[in-house]
């Protein structure tokens, strides 16, 4: 049901077995916010141990700011991001951010993505290949990041220095043509697709610092990427 309240920031986190920084995590962002602001936590089948408890006893006790989004209809994590994306929207968030769950995004700095906002973009994205970000993961994930990053700006045009990265801020405007257009990808490259989707907005771009040691990213998916990717090359020419 579509909320009349004004909320001002709403912060989409998919989870599946992140119970042993899903405290601190939780802490960290709730330092970050305001009155107005919330959490969506969005959780499924994929979650086998204890997060979704430690959620529950989190908003219960500690921060009613986090509300837990149970989602046992989804098929991938893209479902879970869009869940959340869909979540936040009807709630009313003039801003919808989204970030990992594992802490690989520093919720540090999630006022940078508010002071985009601030500023009036429609979309403020993440990325690790600016002046002042990093991006510390397995060279097989670095190379794909970059590699992925370099053929998309080529192809597409785009000018965006990170078309990989899931830490990033939509306004409504934009939150609106992700929920028209949706994704094709069930897997990673559903970032690309929306980068590349914003790339036709009024964006901007700040630096993060990422880290990740999880190792890279499956063949399948990687095939999936490619596919998408010449067939929106397609569409463009
Ligand atoms: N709800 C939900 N969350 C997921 C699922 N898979 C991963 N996540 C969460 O989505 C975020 C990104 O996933 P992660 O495995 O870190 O992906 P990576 O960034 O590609 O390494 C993390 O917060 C995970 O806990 C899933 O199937 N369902
Ligand atoms: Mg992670």
């Amino acid at each position: 049901m579509i909320s009349d309240q004004r909320l001002r920031l709403g912060i989409v986190i998919p989870l599946a077995n992140e119970e042993l920084t899903i405290d601190e995590l939780l802490r960290r962002v709730c330092a970050q916010i305001g009155p107005d602001d919330r959490v969506f936590c969005v959780l499924d089948n994929m979650c086998k141990d204890n997060t979704k408890l430690m959620i529950q006893g989190f908003l219960e006790n500690v921060d009613n700011r986090v509300s837990l989004v149970w989602a046992p209809e989804n098929r991938c994590v893209v479902d879970a991001y869009f869940r959340g994306y869909r979540e936040a929207y009807d709630a009313g968030c003039a801003w919808i951010l989204e970030m990992d769950g594992g802490l690989s995004h520093l919720p540090e700095e999630i006022p940078q993505f508010v002071m985009g906002m601030e500023e009036g973009y429609d979309y403020v994205g993440g990325s690790r290949y600016l002046k002042g970000g990093t991006h510390d993961s397995p060279l097989s994930r670095r190379i794909i990041s970059r590699g992925g990053t370099a053929l998309t700006r080529l192809l597409l045009r785009v000018r965006l220095t990170d078309m990989t990265s899931g830490f990033e801020c939509f306004s409504r405007t934009a939150m609106e043509l992700v929920l028209k257009n949706g994704v094709r990808s069930r897997a990673n490259f559903f970032q690309t697709e929306i980068r590349y989707m914003m790339s036709h907005l009024h964006w901007k771009e700040v630096p993060i610092r990422y880290t990740n040691d999880k190792p890279t990213i499956g063949r399948s998916s990687l095939r999936e990427s490619f596919r998408i990717l010449f067939q929106l090359l397609k569409e463009r020419s």
